[in-house]
């Protein structure tokens, strides 16, 4: 299937967790900005280092050096046909760029999905995490940190992407298979 779609929504609210799930289903690859940079902090490549002061403070990566990882990803060939953008865009820089990738692909969003949550579930699912997995930006004054850039940088790509008529928004409180069913099902109208 041709599927572009982007996935937008606070830390915690399930966008990595929905995003693999629901990228095997519509069959086109996930990419997640926040995977692509721990991949490159774990190898210690310069990416990494350039990365990973931002993440542990919870702040986001200068858009100049996400804008080119994500041209970069988007020319390989597996993501030709279609990709499911797991945290980008997440400034209005990054939509712009991300307007001008499409523009030079001769490509379009289907769709943008705003995954929604309560603060106090998501702060509890990235607390849940830190203890299993102990990523270092799972402390709660970086979460806290986080939703506040969350709230000031990417809350108003909602109300922009809205009015260009591409905003579908999903519920994503509940357990991960039911939010799953609920994205593929508010999805359908929208990929042919
Ligand atoms: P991300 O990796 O995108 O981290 P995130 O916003 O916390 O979301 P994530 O996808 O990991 O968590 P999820 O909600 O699925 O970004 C990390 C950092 O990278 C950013 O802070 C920034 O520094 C940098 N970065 C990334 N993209 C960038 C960009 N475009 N520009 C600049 N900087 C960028 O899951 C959270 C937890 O909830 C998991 O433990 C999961 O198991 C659990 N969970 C999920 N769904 C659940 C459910 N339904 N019920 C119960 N638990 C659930």
């Amino acid at each position: 299937m041709s599927a572009r779609l982007v996935l937008l929504g606070p830390p915690g609210a399930g966008k990595g967790t929905q995003a693999a799930r629901l990228a095997e289903r519509l069959g086109v690859p996930a990419v997640s900005t926040g995977d692509i940079f721990r991949a490159n902090v774990a190898q210690q490549t310069e990416l990494g280092e350039r990365a990973q002061r931002y993440m542990e403070a919870g702040e986001y990566v200068p858009d100049e050096v996400t804008n080119a990882m994500v041209r970069d990803r988007l020319a390989q060939a597996d993501a030709a046909e279609g990709f499911l953008l797991d945290g980008y865009p997440r400034t209005a820089d990054q939509v712009r760029e991300l307007d001008r990738m499409l523009a030079d692909a001769g490509h379009a969003l289907d769709a943008v999905v705003e995954l929604t949550a309560d603060t106090d579930e998501v702060v509890g699912r990235l607390l849940g995490r830190a203890q299993e997995q102990g990523r270092s930006d799972d402390t709660e004054p970086v979460i806290r940190r986080r939703l506040e850039v969350y709230a000031e940088q990417t809350a108003p790509l909602v109300a922009l992407y809205r009015e260009r008529g591409l905003l579908v928004s999903v519920d994503g409180m509940g357990d991960v298979p039911e939010v799953t069913d609920r994205l593929v099902q508010a999805l359908e109208p929208h990929l042919a």
